[in-house]
Formats: structure tokens, sequence, C-alpha cells
């Protein structure tokens, strides 16, 4: 199954919610005041968020003065432009450094995806024939080190890491050093997600990616915040406090395979005006493709299109 097949049965769930309540609800002609306060009521339960939502039904509302929706289809199709549209406002592709190693840091809280997403792009950079070091910056819990050290071995990235509970800035400081002395291309950081002790693992943040910036100029080159796309509003509490304390410069939304709630990723993004740079649709080291707006903001109301 192609990766877009993926997304789409994975955000199938949220797309039919969507779609039944619609049509339930839809009557072809204007849209009345009435229908678009109902089809808030639906983008809020899909995750969609307040901000993006309003957002969304206002500028809906403007569109459709004076134009008639003949069919449930086109309104799926106007609204997922305009979803499309919340995202290519603030699109950014993946930043690479102009000369030295490009460097990518992963946070987020325990199980959203950090180590899995660094496979990934471990074996999305290895198949490039790049060099890649991973830096298991996760010293927290044991065996995150083990986990990167077997997606190291799998993929031929090699692997920095200390003992277990061990400083996460010397593992860093490590990893940037090795970087550059290997002459790699990529070096891909893992983080600890731990929230029971928030104010500390900022702190920890904050230092591995100081360390890193002082080591490499113009690093790290993406602080990219990853969220389990089935967590649904608990994402978009997790991104206002990661974005409080560090500089996000992207999200990966993982899970987006399973019975997710892809809204939260349009709530996100509007709220905090953070890009989107890649979504996770798979456990296996090939599954994660690109951010591509206009097919997730397709499938997010179960539009047919072509693979892109
Ligand atoms: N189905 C699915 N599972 C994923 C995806 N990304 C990560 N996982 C799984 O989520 C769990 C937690 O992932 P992990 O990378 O260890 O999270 P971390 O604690 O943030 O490092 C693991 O079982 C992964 O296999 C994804 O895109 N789809
Ligand atoms: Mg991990």
């Amino acid at each position: 199954m192609g990766l877009f097949q993926k997304l789409k049965q994975g955000l199938a769930r949220t797309s039919n919610n969507i779609r039944s309540k619609i049509q339930s609800i839809f009557q072809p002609g204007a849209l009345t005041d009435e229908f678009l306060d109902e089809l808030e009521a639906v983008l809020i339960q899909a995750d969609v968020g307040v901000e993006a939502t309003t957002a969304l039904i206002d500028s809906l509302r403007e569109e459709s003065r004076g134009k008639s929706f003949e069919t449930v289809e086109d309104l799926y199709r106007t609204m997922a432009e305009e979803v499309a549209g919340i995202f290519a406002s603030i699109d950014a592709p993946l930043k690479v450094a102009g000369q030295g190693p490009t460097v990518y840091t992963m946070v987020g809280v325990n199980g959203s995806g950090k180590t899995t997403t660094i496979a990934k792009l471990a074996h999305r950079y290895t198949s490039q024939n790049k060099k890649v070091v991973l830096a298991a910056a996760d010293t927290f819990r044991a065996a995150a080190g083990d986990q990167l050290e077997v997606w190291a071995k799998r993929t031929g990235a090699d692997l920095v890491r200390h003992s277990h509970g061990s400083d996460p800035g010397a593992v860093a400081f490590d990893a940037a050093r090795a970087a550059i002395a290997r002459k790699a291309d990529l070096l891909l950081v893992d983080t600890a997600g731990r929230l029971h002790t928030k104010k500390n693992l900022m702190e920890e943040l904050k230092k591995v990616i100081r360390v890193i910036s002082r080591e490499i100029p113009g690093a790290p080159h993406e602080v990219i915040l990853v969220i389990d796309g089935t967590t649904g509003q608990n994402g978009l509490i997790q991104a206002r406090v990661f974005a409080r304390a560090v500089d996000i410069t992207g999200l990966c939304i993982t899970k987006l395979d399973g019975s997710s709630k892809g809204g939260i990723a349009v709530a996100i993004a509007s709220e905090l005006g953070i890009p989107v740079k890649l979504v996770g649709v798979g456990e296996q080291a090939s599954d994660l493709r690109d951010f591509d707006a206009r097919g997730f903001a397709h499938s997010l109301f179960g539009i047919d299109q072509v693979e892109c």
C-alpha cells in the first residue's frame, strides 16, 4: 500500500465521521447561518480546534455569499482547499545546512514517536548515501539508547550514546563533535519526553539545543515537535507547552495510519503557526513522508485524490 493510501485509510474514521455529520445537515443551495453553526460544531469535534474552526467558518461564510453548493462534495472540496490554505500559508520544507552537518532535533512527550521518526529519517538519508550520525540524548529511559542502537545498525548510521542517566547535554556535545569530525551530512538528535518533571525536561531540552548551536553554527536547523496523531486535543496542549520553552520549527504528526484524529494537525498549525513538515504512517522505517497540505486536507474530508 502506498504511503498516501495509508494516510487516507488512517484518516478514514475522522473523515467518515465528518462526512456523515455534514451529510445529515447539508441542503443544496446557499449555506445558512444555522448550517454554519452546526458545521462549526462538527469541526470542533474533529479536533480542528477553536481558532482554526473559526477561521474556516468565517472564510466559508465569506466565500459562500451569493454562491450555492449544489452537492455536498462541492462543499467538501471548498473546505479541503481552505484547510490546505491554512497549512500553505506557513509551509516550509525541512531546512538544510549550507555547509557542515544539518542537525534535526526531535522533541515531544514519551510515546509520541520521536525515536521511530529518527529511525525513519536515518533510513531516508542513508538510502541516499548520506552520512548520518544519531545522538541518543534521551538518557532517561534505559531502553531509548538500545532502541536507537538497533536502528543505527539497521540503517548504517553512526550512534553516539552515553550510559543511562548521563547528561543529555554531554551526549549532544559529543555527537556534534563526532558529526563534524566524521563529515556527517546529518545529525539526528533524540531527546527525552517524560513530562512528570516538566520544568527539568524543558531546561534539559534548552541545554541540548544550546550545546548544539554552540558547536555547529546555524544548528539545529530544525527542532521538530513530534505529536501522536491519535491523541486529539492533548496534542494541542503539548504543543503549547513545548513551544513556550523551545523554538519549535516544525511538526511531525505520527500514527496517521492508525485511528488518528488528524484534525489536531490543523489546530496546532493554525494556533501556533508551526508548519507540519513530516507525517508518520506506520512503524516501518519507510513509513515517513513529507507533509503534503493538499493531500492531507483532501484525506481529512475523505475526498478521492490521485497519489501525489
Ligand atoms: N502505527 C504507527 N506507530 C508508530 C508511528 N510512529 C511511532 N509509532 C509507534 O509508537 C510507539 C512509540 O514510539 P517511539 O518512537 O518509541 O516514541 P518516543 O517515546 O517519542 O521515542 C512505538 O511502538 C512505535 O512503533 C507511526 O507513524 N505509526
Ligand atoms: Mg524515544
